[in-house]
């Protein structure tokens, strides 16, 4: 059975365990549109075509998701450009773009980009985490801004991030890409390159955070260090900038294409290329056994494991970092001309419950 909804909210309102929500390609704002409650319901919400099309703006002063009614793994948001969230003024609610309070949805295939969050530790402007164990996987989180927390923040909560690309976000405290606090996150396959943060650390991880990273490449973060305790950092077959104790960390230049992009300039970012080049010292360098099951592929949509080494007791090759090439997005000052526009386009979502 399959109907049609006026706004993104209403077709989750008229959904129930197993539907899908399918959105159609549009720039979604407003009322119905952003503010999204996924009401504690085991449903897909995604985009027809994917996040370059499909963009959720919270015009500067509204969340785009919240998950805070229990919501387990079969709860999945995906393939939204998530652009333009807040998230207001509370220690307990972390999140500009995508809030999760106690609970552990699956966010996939998203861009979340220009949110900002201006809650106290951790932010978490992108993604924020409160409790639960949510899964992250094959999103971009770019050029988000918190006081701590640029990127991500997590708080008492279990989180895998995987495949993922985590850049040019800014925090004003600490932790310009990830801040955590009393959680333990992994992080797989992720590259975390040109962040900044006023204070210290592209990642802050205290209050007994524990942190598992395999097979990432972390490099030319502003600055380059990390807040926390070193014994809960465990980091492997990983590319970090400065070194980093672990079995397989190097800290080579990653040689990725072109990382300021063929403007040569790294702030416009729709444009860098992030993908390792023939040589990179992060190809062959990961560990297979980290990725997690049923992920064959990278950010790109391409083979995580490229080639059998005959060498290597790790089975088929493969190479550390998220695997993400160029990202055709629109660049920032056209986003925001959508965003501001005083209606949706193409504001429908169906719900499809086949
Ligand atoms: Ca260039
Ligand atoms: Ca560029």
């Amino acid at each position: 059975m399959r109907a049609e909804f006026p706004t993104i909210q209403a077709a989750i309102n008229a959904a129930v365990d197993g539907d899908a929500v399918l959105v159609n390609n549009g720039v979604y704002i407003g009322g119905g549109n952003w503010d999204l409650d996924t009401l504690g319901k085991a449903i897909e919400i995604r985009s027809s075509d994917g996040p370059a099309t499909t963009i959720i703006s919270g015009d500067g002063w509204k969340r785009i998701f919240s998950v805070r009614s229990g919501e387990g793994p079969d709860t999945i948001i995906r393939g939204f450009k998530v652009f333009f969230g807040y998230g207001y003024s509370s220690y307990e609610i972390p999140g500009g773009g995508i809030s999760c309070v106690g609970t552990s949805p699956t966010i996939q295939d998203c861009i979340v980009t220009h949110c900002v969050s201006d809650s106290s530790s951790p932010g978490g402007a992108g993604i924020g985490c409160s409790g639960g164990s949510p899964t992250i996987i094959g999103c971009l989180i770019s050029d988000n801004s918190a006081g701590y927390g640029g990127g991500l923040g997590f708080e008492s909560s279990n989180a895998v991030v995987q495949n993922c690309l985590i850049t040019r976000n800014v925090a004003s405290s600490d932790g310009s890409a990830v801040a955590c606090r009393e959680s333990n996150v992994s992080f797989i396959n992720c590259t975390i390159v040109d962040n900044t943060a006023s204070g210290s650390g592209w990642l802050r991880a205290d209050y007994g955070a524990s942190i598992s990273m395999m097979n990432c490449i972390v490099w030319s973060n502003t600055p380059q260090t990390i807040v926390g305790n070193p014994a809960q950092l465990m980091m492997s077959f990983s590319n970090i900038e400065g070194g980093w104790p672990g079995v397989g960390n190097i800290d080579l230049a990653p040689l990725f294409v072109d990382p300021d992009g063929p403007d040569n300039n790294p702030a416009s970012w729709g444009d860098n290329n992030y993908r390792l080049a023939a040589g990179s010292p992060c190809i062959d360098a990961g560990d297979n056994a980290a990725v997690l099951a049923g992920v064959f592929t990278d950010l790109d949509g391409r083979p995580r494991f490229f080639r059998r080494s005959s060498h290597s007791r790790h089975g088929p090759g493969r190479a550390a970092g998220c695997g993400h090439g160029r990202i055709r997005v629109p660049r920032a000052a056209h986003c925001d001309r959508l965003a501001k526009r005083p209606h949706a386009r193409g504001a429908r979502g169906t719900g499809d419950r086949s």
